[in-house]
């Protein structure tokens, strides 16, 4: 396992579309509120910014309302990407677009063929260790397509069966990798096998929506309103940048899933 997570230089980010309140949610949390969407996806660009990344910025793109959360329509790693197949029959059309921004980085483009279906949410990068979320999203074709391809690459993997775990759309809305050989992991992922070889760090309950963190260049961004997230990471001796994300959690959606990080 590679301790240190790698360095980013670059994100993708596109921005919500007017259309946005159309997308997938289960959150029962009402409908999100457009411009206020636009005011945190703009704090999200700073916030990627000052940790030292450059953002390459999608226009919006209004005939697919998830589009925003472009870390499912891909996997990055700094030897090869891969374009992901997404589950939701919705979101199958977000690749197409992110095929030639995916080029432009110069890493050879792999990709998931049907029948299997694959949402970034689901690939979690825990130093070089790749975890493989089953979901409703990504199939057991998908996750084995992926670890097929990043085995060619030199890369490990396993599975983790999300299925049926509550609130969990993606492996990554349980659990992110901070670096240093540590997880942060909600309590219902914490005794899961694959997780065995990692020092993980808690979620308190009634605050697992935190547990989806973005690390960026040593600092942890986190949603605002955690606190005992935060003292956690704090006491960890982590930097941590917290950012207003109420209205792409009406819509499922956590800080990871608004970039995709080279
Ligand atoms: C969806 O259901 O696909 C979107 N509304 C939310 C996607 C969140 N993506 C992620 O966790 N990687």
């Amino acid at each position: 396992m590679r301790l240190a997570l790698r360095r980013m230089r670059l994100a993708i980010v596109r921005p919500p579309a007017e259309t946005f309140a159309d997308g997938l949610t289960t959150a029962g949390l009402g409908a999100p509120d457009f411009d206020t969407a636009l005011v945190q996806h703009a704090g999200y660009c700073e916030a990627i910014e000052v940790c030292g990344l450059a953002l390459t910025r999608l226009p919006p793109d209004a005939r697919h309302p998830d589009s925003t959360f472009v870390e499912d329509t891909a996997v990055i790693t700094d030897r090869c990407v891969v374009l992901t197949r997404p589950g939701a029959p919705s979101r199958a059309g977000e690749t197409a677009a992110m095929r030639p921004v995916l080029a432009a980085l110069g890493l050879p483009v792999e990709e998931i063929g049907a029948p299997g279906t694959l949402d970034g949410g689901d690939v979690c990068d825990a130093g070089g260790h790749f975890l493989i979320g089953v979901s409703e999203r990504t199939n057991e074709e998908g996750a084995r397509r992926l670890a097929e391809v990043l085995a060619r690459h030199g890369f490990t993997s396993e599975t983790v069966d999300v299925r049926g775990l509550a609130g969990v759309l993606h492996l990554k809305t349980g659990l992110s990798a901070l670096g240093g050989g540590a997880l942060l992991a909600i309590d219902s992922l914490r005794s899961h096998p694959a997780l065995a070889r990692y020092r993980l760090l808690p979620v308190a309950p009634g605050e697992e929506y935190g547990a989806n963190a973005v690390v960026v260049n040593g600092r942890v961004l986190i949603p605002a309103g955690h606190p005992r997230l935060e003292a956690t990471l704090r006491e960890d001796g982590r930097d941590v940048l917290a950012l207003e994300m109420s209205e792409f959690r009406k819509m499922d959606g956590g800080l990871s899933c608004l970039s995709l990080r080279v």
